[in-house]
């Protein structure tokens, strides 16, 4: 017993991982060099259809474009299911159907993970007029980068998982692991009819997944690789005072009345102060202390604050150094106070008192934070300030969105399996990450499948996602179609190793 222990316990050591490409790797990435072209041609033909999940009338080009993909798994070996998904409560809907959702799987051997990947089809709106140098739907390279919508969120991604696993197969060389596919065509809808499929699915598609990847998102750096474990979550809040039944003329009635303005400013102004701090009592107590292994994570990250701060324009950042930088934007919460509807907001001056004004602002929530307690928290301090004020307006807060935060255990053995697969193709670490912002699938995965779940992005911090020129380096896209073959390579090693592990 501690015979084998001993034997295995090399496996699982972080520091023992090997970055020289195995034989198998060797063929692998060789194939890859060699069909690059044909990589970018597949990437080509997916981006020249516009499915725009946003704009209602281009549905039909979601579902051609899922059509596609099915034939691409298909062609693989793959076993497909489109599977009919519906949200009839939903805005977006408007009676339309939604594309189907693919449900594939390839591989079913007892003695082997399955890896499930999930990934997106449709894409952002775009248009040439919006300030595109070339058209958004024909992929056009120039100096190593493919320029088009949804290369890089998130066609580029799905087609070089796709092809890392076409390069196994196509090398005549056993897949390590089983694979399936959750492959969906209204993400940037709120991937709309995908939360009931989960649930429906949990017990069947889901049962034997061990591990999901997500590769929907972009590295921190243009330059180093990335491995995501965390994102924030979001409680949107509306802080609603009425004063009158309708608006009334400041000449005649300014300074005679409790004005539901005034009132407003005052709450909206007792929320954070100028350093950046909330001053809702409470609202720090649950927040997740920061151990020293975590702290160790930051110090290797490629960050250039000085970069980051000419990029979005400001003068200073409320710290000033990169780790409370990236402490504050991805694993503290923070309160961003966004508008005031009811309120004169056109040019020039209107001598106005308005009736109604609602405050609009939002709390990025982060572990261990609890949305119940959140939400009371905010409502007592805010019906504090506002007793404090005599006011006999009327005040309503509530809560209008709240999604929870996500984080991983960075220590689980598929981020070591990237981990290490990225040494092997990069010759380097990954930067471990978090997103400041919500992305509720990861969350929704973890909340309904309880799974292992990575994300695990290949684009580069400059790759422009949702916005005008988005693109993808060519390097990227045969880089990341190596990465993910080399992962399948090592997520099956490790698997295999902490199997006999437990068995003994
Ligand atoms: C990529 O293109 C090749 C050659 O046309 C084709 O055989 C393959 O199925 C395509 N792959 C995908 C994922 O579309
Ligand atoms: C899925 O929806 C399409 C079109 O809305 C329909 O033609 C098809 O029969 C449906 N499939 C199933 C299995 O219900
Ligand atoms: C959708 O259908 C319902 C009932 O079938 C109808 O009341 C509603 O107006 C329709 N909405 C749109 C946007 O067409
Ligand atoms: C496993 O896959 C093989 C071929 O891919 C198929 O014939 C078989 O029915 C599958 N078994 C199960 C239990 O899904
Ligand atoms: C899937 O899991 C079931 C038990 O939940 C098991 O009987 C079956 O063999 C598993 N299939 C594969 C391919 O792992
Ligand atoms: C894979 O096997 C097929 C059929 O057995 C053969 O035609 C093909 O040449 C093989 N490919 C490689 C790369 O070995
Ligand atoms: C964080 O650490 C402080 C001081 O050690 C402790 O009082 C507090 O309860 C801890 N907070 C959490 C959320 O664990
Ligand atoms: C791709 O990988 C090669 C090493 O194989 C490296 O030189 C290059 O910088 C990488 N580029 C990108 C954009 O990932
Ligand atoms: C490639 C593709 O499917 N294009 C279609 C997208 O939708 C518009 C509007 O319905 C069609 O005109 C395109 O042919
Ligand atoms: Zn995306």
């Amino acid at each position: 017993m501690i015979f084998l222990v001993c034997l295995i316990m090399p496996l699982l050591d972080l520091s023992e991982s090997s970055s020289k490409p195995s034989d198998d790797e060797q063929k692998i990435f060789q194939y890859i060099d060699h069909h690059q072209d044909i990589f970018v041609q597949n990437l080509s033909d997916w981006v020249a259809v516009e499915s725009d999940s946003i704009q209602p009338h281009l549905r039909g080009n979601i579902t051609e474009i899922v059509k596609i993909a099915a034939d691409s798994l298909r062609a693989l070996g793959a076993t497909v299911e489109l599977r009919n998904v519906s949200a009839q409560d939903e805005p977006y809907v408007q009676n339309l159907s939604l594309p189907p959702v693919i449900l594939a799987e390839l591989g079913n051997d007892t003695e082997k993970p399955t890896v499930c990947f999930y990934g997106h089809l449709d894409v952002m709106p775009a248009k040439k007029e919006d300030g595109w140098k070339t058209d958004p739907y024909r992929l056009t390279e120039v100096d190593g980068k493919l320029y088009g919508r949804g290369t890089t969120d998130n066609k580029g991604p799905v087609l070089a998982w796709i092809n890392a696993v076409r390069t196994f197969i196509a090398l005549n060389m056993t897949l390590p692991v089983n694979i399936k596919f959750l492959l969906e065509g209204m993400e940037e809808a709120g991937s709309l009819g995908l939360e009931d499929l989960l649930k429906e699915e949990n017990k069947i598609f889901f049962s034997n997944v061990t591990y999901i990847v997500i590769s929907d998102n972009i590295w921190l750096s243009n330059e180093k690789p990335a491995l995501t474990y965390g994102t924030r979550g979001n409680a949107g809040f509306f802080v609603e005072v009425e004063c009158c039944k309708k608006d009334l003329h400041s000449g005649s009635f300014g300074g005679i009345i409790h004005e539901a303005m005034s009132d407003l400013v005052a709450l909206l102004d007792s929320l954070v102060d100028s350093s950046g701090r909330i001053l809702i009592p409470g609202i720090y107590e649950d927040v997740a202390n920061i151990t020293d292994e975590e702290m160790k994570l930051y110090a290797p990250i490629d960050f250039n604050f000085d970069e980051h701060k000419m990029n979005i324009g400001v003068k200073e950042f409320l710290y000033k150094t990169k780790d409370d930088i990236l402490l504050n934007m991805w694993r503290n919460p923070s309160l961003s106070i966004h508008g005031i509807e009811g309120a004169f907001s056109e040019p020039g001056i209107k001598t106005v008192i308005p009736s109604k004004v609602i405050g609009k602002f939002s709390i990025r929530q982060v572990p261990n934070m609890n949305l119940p307690t959140v939400e009371s928290q905010v409502k007592e301090h805010l019906n504090n300030v506002f007793s404090k004020r005599n006011s006999p307006n009327k005040l309503t807060v509530s809560m209008q969105v709240g999604a929870m935060p996500w984080i991983a255990n960075v220590k689980d053995l598929q981020y070591e399996a990237a981990r290490r697969a990225i040494k092997t193709v990069f010759q380097q670490d990954p930067d471990m990450i978090r997103d400041g912002s919500t992305i509720p699938v990861a969350k929704m995965f973890e909340d309904i499948t309880k799974k292992s779940i990575m994300m695990f992005p290949i684009g580069a911090a400059d790759d422009g996602e949702h916005s005008q020129n988005e693109k993808i380096n060519r390097l990227s896209y045969i880089n990341g179609t190596k990465v993910f073959a080399s992962f399948l390579l090592e997520i099956s090693k490790l698997h295999g190793a902490s199997k006999l592990m437990t068995a003994t």
